[in-house]
C-alpha cells in the first residue's frame, strides 16, 4: 500500500493523526516544566528534551497503527511503537536568515541516518522506522527537519554493500557523499498532530527557525522485534519497507546476511542525558 510512496518521498505523512487538544496539553506540560512561559527568556535555536513519558500508540493516534500493519507488520512486530515525549523544540534563531530547503543540502554538516546508538546493517531492526511526530503547526520558516527523499536508493546500496555493518562514525563519510548527490530536498511541514512514518534510510536534518516562533515535533524510532527480511516465504510476505528496500535496489527480492557484530554503541545524546560525561 504504501511502497511507492516510500520510494518516491522516503516517507508516509498521516495528518490528522494525533488530536489536537492532545497535543497541545503535551507541549504546555513541556513547557511548563522547562519554565518556557516568558518568551524574552527562551533559548536560541534547538534544545531536545529527554523522554518523560510514552504514549500508546493505539491510544493516541489509532491510524497509526494501521499504517504500521502495512509497513512494518504491525504492532505485534514491533519491540517499540509507543510515542515518547522526547521533544526536539526549535526556538527563533533572530541571527538566521530565511533559506530553501534545498540550500541547507549545500551544507553537509547535521545531515545523518537515525540511529546514534548501534552498527547499521541492511537488515537492521534497532530503526524499522523513523517517526516524527508534529506536536505544533510546523511551516516552512519556522525551522522544519529537512529531508533527502532521494537519499534511499544510494543509503540502500551502502548498507547492502557492507554486510559487516557500519558504525555511526563509519557512516558519517558515506552519508556526506551520498547527501552530495541528492537533489530532492524538501521541509517536513504539516498541521498540529500529523505523524510521519519515514523510511529508516532516508538522510534528514535540523534547519534554523526563523519565524518567531518555536518549532515541536518529536523523533522516535520504531524498533523491531525481528531484522528485517527481503525475501518472502510462503507464511510471510514482505513489508512495505521490506519491498521499499528491494525496489530501492533495484531487484524484487534480497538475500543479506550480516557477518559483523550486531553491537550497541554508546552516543554522544545518551551520555548527555545520563548526565555523564
Ligand atoms: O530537529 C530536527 O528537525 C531534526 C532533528 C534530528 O534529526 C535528530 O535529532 O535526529
Amino acid at each position: 500500500m504504501y511502497v511507492e510512496q516510500l520510494v518516491q518521498d522516503g516517507f508516509v505523512r498521516l495528518e490528522g493523526a494525533i488530536d489536537p487538544a492532545f497535543c497541545e496539553e503535551v507541549v504546555a506540560r513541556a513547557f511548563e516544566r522547562e519554565g518556557w512561559d516568558d518568551p524574552t527568556t527562551w533559548p536560541v535555536g534547538p534544545v531536545h528534551l529527554p523522554a518523560t513519558t510514552s504514549y500508546d500508540l493505539s491510544t493516541v493516534a489509532p491510524a497509526a497503527v494501521d499504517a504500521l500493519g502495512h509497513l512494518v507488520g504491525g504492532v505485534g512486530a514491533c519491540r517499540f511503537s509507543d510515542i515518547p515525549d522526547n521533544m526536539i523544540v526549535n526556538f527563533p534563531d533572530p541571527a538566521a536568515t530565511p533559506a530553501p530547503a534545498a540550500q541547507r543540502a549545500r551544507d553537509p554538516e547535521g545531515w545523518h541516518k537515525d540511529g546514534d546508538w548501534f552498527r547499521h546493517f541492511l537488515d537492521s531492526p534497532e530503526q524499522g522506522l523513523l517517526g516524527i511526530v508534529l506536536w505544533r503547526d510546523v511551516t516552512e520558516d519556522m525551522g522544519p527537519t529537512c529531508i533527502a527523499s532521494d537519499s534511499l536508493a544510494p543509503m540502500a546500496e551502502l548498507l547492502r554493500d557492507h554486510p559487516e555493518g557500519l558504525d555511526p562514525a563509519e557512516l558519517k563519510g558515506p552519508v556526506r557523499e551520498v547527501l552530495a548527490g541528492c537533489r530532492d530536498i524538501r521541509a517536513l511541514t504539516g498541521p498540529q498532530g500529523t505523524v510521519v512514518l519515514a523510511h529508516p534510510f532516508l538522510l534528514h536534518t535540523a534547519s534554523p527557525n526563523t519565524s518567531s516562533t518555536p518549532r515541536v515535533i518529536s523523533n522516535t524510532s520504531v524498533m523491531l522485534r525481528e531484522p528485517m527480511r527481503f525475501e518472502a516465504t510462503d507464511d510471510r510476505a514482505l513489508t512495505d519497507v521490506e519491498a521499499a528496500t528491494c525496489r530501492l535496489l533495484g531487484v524484487d527480492r534480497a538475500r543479506f546476511e550480516a557477518t559483523g557484530p550486531r553491537r550497541k554503541v554508546a552516543s554522544e545524546r545518551e551520555r548527555r542525558w545520563s548526565g555523564r560525561p
